[in-house]
Formats: C-alpha cells, structure tokens, sequence
C-alpha cells in the first residue's frame, strides 16, 4: 500500500511537471485510482474486523449459540451482580457484541430465575442481572448465574 502511494505521488508529480493539455485528465483518473486504493484498504479492514467478530462468538457459543454460564457474585453481601459489563470486563473476547437472549437460573439448580419471584433491577441480554438483597421479601437473593446467547 504505502509503495502504491509513492508511486502515484511521484507519478502527480510528473505529470504537474509535464503540462500537456491532458494533463488534468490525467490527474482526474489518478485521483480515482487514489480513492478506488483507500477504499481498498477501508474494506479490507471491514472485513478483518468482521473476521474477529466471527472469531469472538465462534469462542464464545457452545454447538448452540449458548455462551457458558457466568457466576462472578454472591448475594452477600448486598446483592448478586450478574451484570454483561462485568461479564465482559472478567471474560475478555468470550461474549460476543450484542447478545439476543439471556437465561438465568438458580446456581447449580434447573430453576429459572423467573420463577423465584425475586425482583431484578437489571434482566436483559444487553444489561446481564442484578439482584439486590434489599428488594426482597425475604431480604436475600438467591445466587444466579447466566449465560447469553449469540446469535
Ligand atoms: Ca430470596
Ligand atoms: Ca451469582
């Protein structure tokens, strides 16, 4: 790339040099050539981040599009934070850019989180969970753990 852009600057060069009368077509169809280059470069880039998005969610997805379950909290002693931005600040790369769902259970247990009745100040794909003891009847989460899916 940078060779390319040498050559053509020289070759501007030599044309400004030169003044023929076809010398601003010339230049119009270098100035294309120029722009058609970035935009090569730009796209190649695109691509290469595309390829590392893949990369990220082919790691992060079990055979299907289930992220592993993440447990970083313990209800005590205000409140089990399941959170995405702390998921993703822990488990670098494993959690891929916009998550589509998001399941959570009781630790260990088959029970869904929805079914404790517990109140959640965060339960979405984009937030993770958060529970605290505070809003409980019984004045204590239970501990969860999640997983996210990517589609
Ligand atoms: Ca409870
Ligand atoms: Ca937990």
């Amino acid at each position: 790339m940078a060779l390319k852009l040498l050559l053509i600057v020289g070759l501007v060069f030599l044309v400004g040099r030169a003044a023929t009368a076809d010398a601003s077509a010339v230049m119009e169809n270098l100035v294309e050539t120029l722009e058609d280059l970035v935009g090569e470069e730009e796209r190649s880039m695109d691509e290469q981040q595309g390829l590392a998005d893949n990369l990220v969610q082919e790691e992060a997805r079990g055979s299907d599009g289930w992220t592993h379950w993440f447990d970083r909290d313990n209800p005590l002693p205000t409140a089990d934070n399941e959170a995405l931005c702390e998921h993703r600040i822990e488990n670098p790369g494993e959690i891929c850019r916009h998550p589509s769902g998001i399941q959570a259970r009781v630790k260990g247990s088959n029970t869904p989180a929805t079914q404790t009745s517990e109140y959640f100040v965060k339960f979405s794909p984009l937030d993770g969970l958060v529970c605290r003891d505070a809003h409980q009847l019984d004045g204590r989460c239970e501990d969860y753990e999640v997983r996210y899916w990517c589609p």
